[in-house]
C-alpha cells in the first residue's frame, strides 16, 4: 500500500521525520509531497527543502537507508488528484495536539468527499509536540537554538541564510 505524507516542509523538522519513518515502517511506499502555491514564495525555495528531506531521512537512524521512501514536489492543484495520479490509497499526517486535529479534520473529510481518500492520523513524538516549521524559522531567526529540533543539514542551511 502506498501513502502519502503531505507537507509544506518549509523546512523539515524531526517531527516529520519521525512520522515519515513511523509510515515507512508501516506501509510499502511512503511518498513524502512537498505541496506548495507555484505563485508564492516560501522561506525555502521547493528544490532546497526536497534536498534537505533527503539530507533529514539520511541522518536518521530509522530512515536511512530505507528503499521504501520517496520525496515529490507537488506544485499546485488538489491533493486528491495528485493520489489518484500516483496510486495512493492514503494520507497520513502527525497530530501534535488538538489544535492540530482541529485544523486537520475538515480537509480529511472533503478529501473522503471529494474521491474517498482516506486520511490516517497518527500522534506525534510528545518530545516534539512544541516543533513546527514556523517557529522554527521564527527561534532561529531571533537568535535562538534549533539544534536538536531540525536535522544538522537544516540548520546549517538556515546558519548559511
Ligand atoms: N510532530 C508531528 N507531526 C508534525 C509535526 C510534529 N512536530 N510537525 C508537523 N507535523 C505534521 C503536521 O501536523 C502535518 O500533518 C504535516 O506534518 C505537515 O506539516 P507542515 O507544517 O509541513 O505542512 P502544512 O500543514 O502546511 O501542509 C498542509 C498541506 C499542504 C498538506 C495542505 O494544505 C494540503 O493538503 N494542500 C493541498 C491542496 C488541497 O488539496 N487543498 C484542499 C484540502 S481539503
Amino acid at each position: 500500500m502506498k501513502v502519502v505524507c503531505p507537507g509544506s516542509y518549509d523546512p523539515v523538522t524531526v517531527g516529520h521525520i519521525d512520522i515519515v519513518a513511523r509510515a515507512a515502517a508501516l506501509f510499502d511506499e511512503v511518498v513524502v509531497a512537498v505541496v506548495h502555491n507555484p505563485a508564492k514564495t516560501g522561506h525555502f525555495p521547493v528544490d532546497e527543502r526536497i534536498a534537505l528531506i533527503r539530507a533529514g531521512l539520511a541522518e536518521d537512524e530509522c530512515t536511512a537507508g530505507a528503499d521504501n521512501i520517496a520525496i515529490d514536489d507537488v506544485a499546485g492543484g488538489l491533493l486528491v488528484d495528485y493520489c489518484r495520479d500516483i496510486g495512493a490509497s492514503a494520507v497520513l499526517k502527525g497530530l501534535r495536539s488538538g489544535t492540530d486535529f482541529a485544523y486537520e479534520l475538515p480537509m480529511a473529510l472533503m478529501n473522503r468527499h471529494l474521491t474517498d481518500l482516506e486520511t490516517l492520523f497518527v500522534p506525534g513524538d510528545p518530545r516534539f509536540e512544541h516543533v513546527s516549521s514556523s517557529l522554527i524559522r521564527e527561534v532561529h531567526a531571533l537568535g535562538g537554538d534549533i539544534s536538536g529540533l531540525v536535522p544538522a543539514a537544516v540548520l546549517e542551511a538556515m546558519d548559511a541564510r
